[in-house]
């Protein structure tokens, strides 16, 4: 809980640690009614500390029972206690330290520390939860080679788990069980963990390249064995993936996944024993959906790709965090592009970038993806961190080009094996590594915002030439007022008639690989820039930014004749989808402006012809074909506008989609036929596909209302045997107005209470209705026995998705919607601060919204503000929105 004075902790205060530990030795002694946890730590003063006599631990919430110096007890006034730290003065250079601390996770709510989940221990460390386990120097550069041994009841916990390697297993005469763990590898208190509990285990094995075989475990509860096939499937081809794309091959020789059921976040890449969300694990087709499939992979390679970028080379403090994140994302895009439809997943990373991250950076919590200092650590898991930290990443990739890339992170895992660095490191070593300047790139790190590109063509016929003139710009953010011109790699093409044309760069030699060819990249780094191509028959359109190659707003005032020629004819798939939103974007403004004028909105006939030929096209990537008919969502709608009018831009985009379905109804009904299938389920590129396009039609089909499309909705609900098509058909039900929606809800609940992922995704699609009275169906469903607040997935499925996924409900017009989120932020604030923080973020973004609703959001704030004992993480979240 909150100190007097929360205070802000600075990256330019960074000072090495004065004490290195060579050696942990724990000893946990797990109870029913407390924990006893015993260290031996093997210290020795840090040869490069700047200076301090004083040995700094750190510790939180803990019992502290004894201390004891190479054998001697020392006594309490050998020690200093202030909030997290525990000094002791006049120690030697080097030394054993013992110590001694009782702990209670049946009673740990914020499932940070050791905890109980399900009856079972289980820990999460990341970012500062060791110390709630024991005293300790709490910080990623002290890395040390850990030996854990573990006693509890075998008969309630016989599995018990650690990193590394297994070097005993014995019962003890009292009915106890004693295991004893060893890691090899250094590592930072962060990737400790510990598992007990009564576990089955999935049991698989994979054999390096270079011959090693790893034996691979997945434990969950005895009812969940049956879904723990495609993690597993996941897992094995993430590591061949590593082994072919960046030669990083697995070092030990156990590679564990432990799935619970209450866990803050996604999972945890902890040295050899990665602990998951249930719902980052499990999956079979009939309790999860397409998209479940896909997380579980894309989340099982995530923490897999850690084990270079992250445990064998970690972070030397926490604002380096997008070292490993940034540069995981990225790698775990990359993979997922590869083992399914690349394209869709640029659209999806990109639709998550321009929403959340932008909105990110452009409200109070902004901050560069290194940042210059924080409160609560925990607030900077963010998607500037994790999502423009991977896109960093992926330009240093596009101005590299793969090979050099690659000669990169080659040089980058050698250079610092077993070390905790920096970003500057990273970028140094793709530098040395490549001969390319990233002067002027490693803006990136230091400055926080959304660029803004301002792009203008002018095509010369006598000349034959096309000169594009680029201008960029970056607005202010919190303490940062002026930023100096970015490094922005512009991928582009000129596109004719026919196609792309040859790209002749005038000044520019031509280089095979790029000029004189269809596509280049431009550096583009002055405030403004002239780039001019030459050999031009025909004026082009430009096609700018192909691939989203860099993280920026651009903006290029596009006539429709020109959209509908990139959405045609542009040979990039990225392209082509951003130009048909761009036209969509055009209908939707003209909604909003026909509303106003209390007319009827109607889709302009070039767009609804580009949309039948775009849903006609049998030999588009079906799942192309879905996203291209998905309208630009509320979440990027309220990027674009200012002051945004939740009601005004939703009641357009509803109309507009009602004026597409009822123009395209026969087409529609054609794409749902022609995408039936009773094929087996598979999670495969081309069967998820086939589904999302149909769902997409089922539900263009619903929104004219037809009882014909209630009975589709009907049929397909009750017939499906696979989730994905089972949920889309009850969300549409939910949605819309028939008779059948309760009779639908109850049989769901009846066939699945005992999964609670399952209950979950019911959950969920209830707090996202879009019809009015949701939020007093949220509350009521808060009282569901079904439901539990301790539970983070319950949280988000519930709460979480209805403030943050819900807008026309969350911003209801008497702002309920605003009350009832402080309200679940404050019970939170004390049971799961870390929880509550997250939850809280759609508060924050007050200020795009017009001016009396900004006066009701802030309202709320001050009253959470108000609260005695906030926790460091909504502290920091709140007082930062108000200053703004
Ligand atoms: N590294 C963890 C995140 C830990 C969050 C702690 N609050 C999961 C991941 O990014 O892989
Ligand atoms: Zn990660």
């Amino acid at each position: 809980m909150r100190d007097a004075q929360p205070s802000t902790i600075y990256l330019k205060d960074y000072q090495p640690p004065a004490f290195l530990i060579d050696k942990t030795e724990l000893r946990f002694d797990l109870q029913e009614s407390e924990t006893l946890v015993q260290s031996r730590l093997h210290l020795r003063r840090n040869p490069a500390a700047v200076s301090g006599t004083a040995l700094v631990l750190h510790g939180c919430e803990l019992e502290l029972l004894s201390l004891a110096i190479d054998g001697t007890a020392l006594s309490p006034s050998d020690w200093q206690q202030n909030g997290e730290q525990l000094s002791l003065n006049n120690v030697p250079d080097d030394f054993v330290l013992e110590c001694e601390t009782r702990i209670f996770p049946q009673n740990n709510t914020s499932l940070e520390g050791l905890y109980k989940s399900s009856g079972m221990f289980c820990t999460q460390c990341e970012a500062e939860g060791f110390r709630k386990i024991s005293y300790y120097l709490d910080r990623p550069d002290v890395m040390s080679v850990f030996t854990v041994e573990i006693i509890a009841e075998k008969s309630l916990y016989p599995v018990l788990l650690s990193n590394g390697n297994l070097q005993s297993l014995e019962t003890l005469a009292d009915g106890r069980q004693r295991a004893v763990w060893h890691d090899p590898f250094p590592k930072p208190a962060y990737l400790f963990a510990l598992v007990a509990g009564d576990l089955a285990c999935v049991n698989d094995s994979f054999t390096t390249r270079s011959g090693r075989k790893v034996d691979l475990n997945i434990y969950v509860e005895e009812k969940d064995r049956d879904k723990c096939d495609h993690a597993m499937t996941s897992l094995k081809k993430s590591m061949r993936w590593d082994e072919e794309v960046y030669g990083r091959e697995y070092d030990l020789d156990i590679f564990n996944i432990v799935a619970v059921d209450d866990f803050n976040m996604g999972a945890m890449e902890n040295k050899s024993l990665n602990i998951f969300n249930t719902s980052c694990v499990l999956a079979k087709p009939e309790t999860t959906t397409d998209m479940g499939f896909q997380r579980v992979e894309g989340v099982v390679a995530h923490e897999y790709f850690h084990n270079w970028s992250g445990n064998r080379v970690t972070c030397r403090d926490w604002f380096q965090l997008s070292l490993k994140e940034g540069f995981t994302v990225f790698r775990d895009s990359e993979f997922s592009a590869d083992m399914g439809s690349p394209t869709v997943k640029r659209v999806e990373d990109v639709s998550l970038l321009r929403t959340a991250q932008f909105a990110e950076d452009a409200g109070p919590m902004a901050h560069p993806i290194r940042p210059d200092s924080f409160i609560e650590i925990s607030n900077f898991y963010t998607v500037t961190i994790y999502e423009k930290g991977a896109e960093v990443v992926r330009m240093i990739h596009t101005l590299l080009g793969p090979e050099r890339f690659r000669q990169g992170s080659d040089l980058y895992f050698d250079r610092h094996d077993g070390q905790a660095v920096t970003c500057e490191d990273f970028v140094k070593a793709m530098e040395d590594a490549s001969g390319v300047d990233l002067g002027q790139f490693r803006n990136w790190y230091s400055q926080a915002g959304t660029p803004e590109l301002n792009v203008t063509g002018r095509y010369d016929a006598d000349a034959g030439s096309y000169t594009l003139t680029v201008k960029q710009s970056c607005p202010a953010t919190p303490g940062q007022s002026e930023k100096a011109p970015y490094h922005i790699p512009l991928a582009m093409a000129l596109i004719g008639e026919a196609g792309a044309l040859r790209l002749n760069l005038a000044g520019v030699e031509a280089d095979p690989e790029t000029a004189d060819n269809t596509q280049c990249v431009l550096d583009v780094r002055a405030p403004e820039q002239e780039f001019v191509f030459t050999d031009l028959p025909e004026e082009p359109v430009p096609s700018l930014l192909r691939g989203f190659s860099a993280p920026v707003k651009l903006h290029f005032s596009y006539s429709r004749e020109q959209l509908l020629r990139l959405m045609r004819n542009d040979s990039d798939g990225f392209s082509r989808w951003d130009a048909g939103q761009q036209l969509a974007l055009m209908e939707i403004d003209a909604a909003v402006e026909a509303l106003k004028a209390g007319k009827a909105v109607v889709a302009d006939d070039d767009f609804i012809e580009a949309c039948r030929a775009v849903l006609a096209d049998e030999s588009l990537d079906q799942a192309m074909v879905a996203l291209m008919m998905q309208l630009p969502s509320e979440a990027y709608l309220a990027e674009l506008y200012r002051p945004v009018d939740v009601h005004a831009l939703h009641d357009a985009r509803d109309a507009l989609r009602k004026a597409i379905a009822v123009a395209l109804s026969d087409t529609f009904w054609a794409v749902y036929q022609r995408c039936q299938s009773d094929e087996d389920y598979e999670p495969s590129a081309g069967q998820i596909a086939r589904r999302s396009l149909k769902n997409c039609a089922l539900s263009y089909v619903v929104c004219t209302g037809s009882d014909q499309a209630i009975a589709a909705a009907v049929s397909q609900f009750e017939q499906s045997r696979n989730m994905t098509d089972r949920l889309a058909a009850l969300s549409q039900l939910v949605n819309s107005d028939n008779s059948y929606k309760a009779q639908a809800l109850q049989r769901f609940y009846q066939d699945w209470q005992h999964e609670p992922l399952v209950i979950n995704q019911w959950f969920q699609v209830q707090a996202m209705c879009q019809l009015p009275g949701t939020l007093e169906k949220v509350q009521s469903l808060m009282g569901h026995p079904a439901f539990d607040i301790r539970n983070p997935n319950k949280v988000r499925a519930l709460i979480g998705a209805f403030c943050g996924q819900n807008t026309v409900n969350f911003h209801r017009k008497d702002g309920a919607g605003y009350g009832f989120l402080a309200d679940q932020v404050i019970s939170l604030n004390r049971s799961n601060p870390q929880i509550a923080s997250r939850l809280l973020v759609p508060l924050t973004k007050w200020a795009k919204y017009l001016p009396t609703v900004q006066e009701r959001m802030r309202e709320q704030l001050q009253r959470i503000m108000a609260e005695p004992d906030l926790s460091n993480d909504v502290y920091e979240v709140v007082s930062k929105s108000l200053a703004e």
